[in-house]
This record gives structure tokens, sequence and C-alpha cells, in this order.
């Protein structure tokens, strides 16, 4: 019988609920549920919960910590000059060896939007989403370059099919179909806080939450993209996430000091504004690069300052990385995953009598990984440090919150194009809202050749 073979399955790990409603269901829903339930690990998911409050590990290291190898903005010590990355990052955006990697998976609900993030409107006049500032940045540097540079989507189970249906509506915002690869990322079982029982999220479905960013490197393989970028003759990965119009895709000092640091792993920082800001730390113990999430991190290590008053642990990452095809095709067909880090969250669930239940606190654990721990295994990872005001403007939370807002989104694309302009001689008050088409100029340079010295922006305007 079925469900004799299924408690065999969950007894020994006292999972035996996850049957309660079994007579009640039909065939089909039977057959589903048992086809969940072999898929779990719960061995695994034991292993992780026994471990769930080992948080001690991560203060030892962060006492450890010291400044991670890589280039300042203060270009005094760095070992390459800015003009040699962008040389360096050109042959290579010129051999067509990179590709840019989207993580899209996340279900936003901080910013209270019911869509995938890359569908919010962002653009201050245009009211582009983010997925077609991203797309159109693509297209211009494949042109700037004259090589196609792919985009990977990783979605989630939760956004997938929206997010294909998005593209297909708009016909992918002019990215020619062979360029343009979308691949779901994997999830894990939600576990109740207190018990280690999986959650049911219906009686004929267990409650499942979506892997983590890091889930990418099991789903890049899983989905073929791996094999699709070797074949490409792809060498390095590109990898943003969706929700920050600012970034600049496969820029190329970012992209240089990458391939002159002979580095695996790659990652933008900003020099942290406040030691408790919402970013990882990107720190260095016994040699090796790694980054610290912000949550993890105590405050008192986060505190701690240099004698001449500047923070010790500074780096924050913006998630904002380069990393080679070898050193992903590595870890992605290792038996060995990502580790998995814990987060306590809200999650409804059906109990014992059937009904549903919206907790008003966390009451689950989730499972997800970090794209980041492949940062200690690259070899020569390092740093490199960016104007948060030019490169970093996260959208995370909905209209009214302190920080991170659309507004503030906007506020400073429209400050970094303002910017751009008076770089290249134009006169523009410093409230005129200006929004520039990632395919009328990348950069500043770009601009220059499209903007006359001395012009005046006094109303609102775009450049298309
Ligand atoms: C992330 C970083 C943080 C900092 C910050 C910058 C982590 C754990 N934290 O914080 O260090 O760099 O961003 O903005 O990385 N996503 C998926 N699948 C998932 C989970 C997330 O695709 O299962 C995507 C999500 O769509 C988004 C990105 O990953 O693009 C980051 O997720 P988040 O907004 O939840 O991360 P946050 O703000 O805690």
């Amino acid at each position: 019988m079925m469900k004799d073979r299924l408690l065999e399955i969950l007894k020994p790990y006292g999972q035996e609920h996850l049957l309660a409603f079994w007579d009640r269901l039909g065939p089909d829903q039977q057959r589903s549920l048992a086809r969940q339930i072999e898929a779990v690990d719960f061995l695994q998911l034991a292993r992780w919960f026994e471990g769930r409050n080992r948080q001690a590990d991560v203060r030892r290291l962060a006492e450890r910590a010291a400044a991670p190898p890589g280039f300042r903005l203060d270009a005094a010590k760095n070992p390459f000059t800015a003009e040699q990355a962008r040389r360096r990052a050109v042959e290579e955006l010129c051999a067509g060896r990179l590709a840019a990697v989207v993580v899209a998976g996340g279900q936003g609900t901080r910013l209270g939007f019911e869509h995938p993030k890359g569908m919010f409107p962002i653009g201050p006049i245009s009211k582009k989403t983010l997925f077609q500032i991203h797309i159109e940045k693509i297209i211009a540097a494949a042109r700037r370059y004259g090589a196609a540079i792919p985009l990977y989507v990783m979605t989630s189970p939760a956004t997938h099919d929206e997010t294909i249906a998005f593209f297909d509506a708009h016909g992918r915002f002019g990215l020619p179909s062979d360029q343009l690869v979308v691949f779901c990322q994997g999830t894990m079982p939600v576990l109740d806080a207190e018990t280690g029982r999986v959650l049911l999220d219906a009686p004929d479905r267990l409650a499942v939450s979506p892997d983590g960013h890091g889930g990418m490197l099991a789903a890049f393989e899983r989905s073929g993209a791996l094999a699709d970028v070797r074949r490409r003759g792809i060498r390095h990965l590109f990898y943003f996430q969706v929700d920050n119009p600012l970034v600049d895709i496969c820029g190329q000092e970012f992209v240089g000091y990458h391939l002159l640091a002979g580095s695996e792993f790659s990652t933008q920082v900003i020099a942290k504004r406040d030691p408790l800001e919402r970013v990882g730390n990107v720190v260095e113990v016994d040699g090796r690069s790694m980054v610290i999430e912000y949550s993890d991190l105590p405050d008192d290590c986060a505190r701690r300052r240099n004698p001449d008053g500047s923070l010790a642990i500074w780096a924050g990452s913006i998630a904002v990385h380069v990393m080679d095809v070898e050193l992903v095709a590595r870890r992605a067909e290792g038996v060995e995953g990502l580790p998995f880090h814990i987060a306590r969250k809200k999650a409804t669930y059906v109990d014992a009598a059937g009904r549903r239940v919206e907790p008003t606190s966390p009451n689950a654990i989730k499972f997800e990984r970090f794209i980041f721990d492949l940062m200690p295994e690259a070899n020569n990872a390092v740093v490199v440090e960016v104007d948060p005001s030019r490169a970093f403007a996260p959208l995370k939370n909905a209209s009214g919150a302190s920080e991170d807002t659309p507004e503030a989104v906007r506020r400073q694309m429209a400050a970094l194009a303002r910017d751009w302009l008076r770089q290249v001689g134009a006169e523009v008050g410093d409230r005129t809202v200006v929004e520039i088409s990632p395919l009328f100029a990348l950069d500043a340079e770009q601009l220059a050749a499209r903007v006359p010295r001395g012009t005046r922006i006094a109303e609102p305007s775009y450049f298309g």
C-alpha cells in the first residue's frame, strides 16, 4: 500500500502528520502528495533542524575577520589602474565571453507588489519596468562590443509563469529569443519552528519556499543553462539582483579588475555608511574571502573600528558579482551543494484539524542558500568598491517606508542622470527630473556623443 510505504519513510523522523488527511484525498491528490514526500531528504532536514541555533560560529569568524583584498575607490593602493581594467574588460566583452544572470525569484513581500518584482514600473519618467531597463542595458552593451551577451533569468515557482508571459507579451523588449533563457530555482520544505515538522500548505501539499538565490547553482545545472553557457564559449557570469536599476551590467572596470586579479569570484562593495547597514559583510578569515550576512553579524562585531576611526568590517556587498563558469561548474556538479541558512519567518499552514492558520509572528523555519557562499572556494576572490550613489539603488520597500522605496529609487536614478548630463557639459537644475534610456547612452562617455555641450534642461526630460 502506498500509505504504508510513505509511513515507513516518515516515521523515523516524526513526520507522519503529513498523511493526516490521506484517507480523504482522491487518487490524484494521493499520488501528488506521495511524489512530494518522496522528493524530500528527511534525514538532512532533521540534521539542519538540530543545528538551527548554531550562531556562535559566526561570532568566532567575525572576531577574526580582516578586510578583504580588492580594489578601492581611492586607487592609490590598487595593483592595477582603472584604465588597465577597462582595456582588459573590452577584450573579453568583444570576444563574447560574458553572460548576465539576474536573480528574480524573490516574492517581493516587503514591496507589497503582487507580481514578480522585475515587472515593477520604476523609470522616473518612462515608467519602464526593472526588467525592461536591465534588458535594454544588455542590448546596448551587446551593440557596443559587437558581441552577444545572453541573459539568464532565474525565477521561482511563484514568479516563473508570470515572468515568461511578461517577456512574451513585450517581445522580450527587443532581446533576440536565443539570447534569453529563463530558468526556475528549486524549493525547500518549510518547517514548524518549534517541532521541526514539515508544514502542510494544503491537505495534499507540503509548504515549500524558494531555496534562496544560492539555489541558482543547482538550478543552472539542472535546467541546462550551464551546458548552454559552455556551448556558447562563455567564461564569466555577471550576476545581479533584479531590484537594483542602477547596476552597471558588465561594467568595464568591475569586469576588468576581476580578470586582472585572476579572480574566480569578485563582488561589488560599498563602504558601509552605517555599521548595521542591511548588506552582506565581505571579510577575510584565514586567507579566504567570505560574506557574513547582516542578519548573522553580532552588533558589537559590526561596530568594531580601526585606530583611525574607520569601520573594521567596512565592505558591504551589494550583491553584484562576476563569477567564473568553471567555479560554478565545479560546485554545481559536485555532490555537495552550498550550505543552507536558516530564516525564521511567517508561513501560513493547515493545522491538524484542517484549518488554515495565518500566523502573526514567525512560526516557521525556511532554508535558503546564498550564492556568495561560493566566495571562500574561489581562487583569488576580490572586492571592488563602488560609489553607492552611482551603483546601488535597491527597490525593497513600499512607498512610505524610510528607505529603498520606489520614490527613493527614482530620485537616485534621476540624480545619476543629472550627474552624467553635467559631466558632458549640459546645464540641468538640481530638482529637474531626467531619465536616460540605456539605449540612448550607457554612461557619460556615450552621452557626450549625443548631447551637445551647453544644452539647457529645465523641464522633466526623457532621453530615449
Ligand atoms: C540582499 C543581500 C544583502 C545585500 C542586499 C542588497 C542576501 C542574503 N542578502 O539582501 O547582502 O547585498 O541584497 O540589495 O543575499 N532571490 C531569488 N530567490 C530566492 C531569494 C531571493 O531569486 O529564493 C532574489 C530576489 O529576487 C532578489 C535577490 O535575490 O533579486 C535578493 O533578495 P532579497 O531582496 O530578499 O535580499 P535582501 O534585501 O535581504
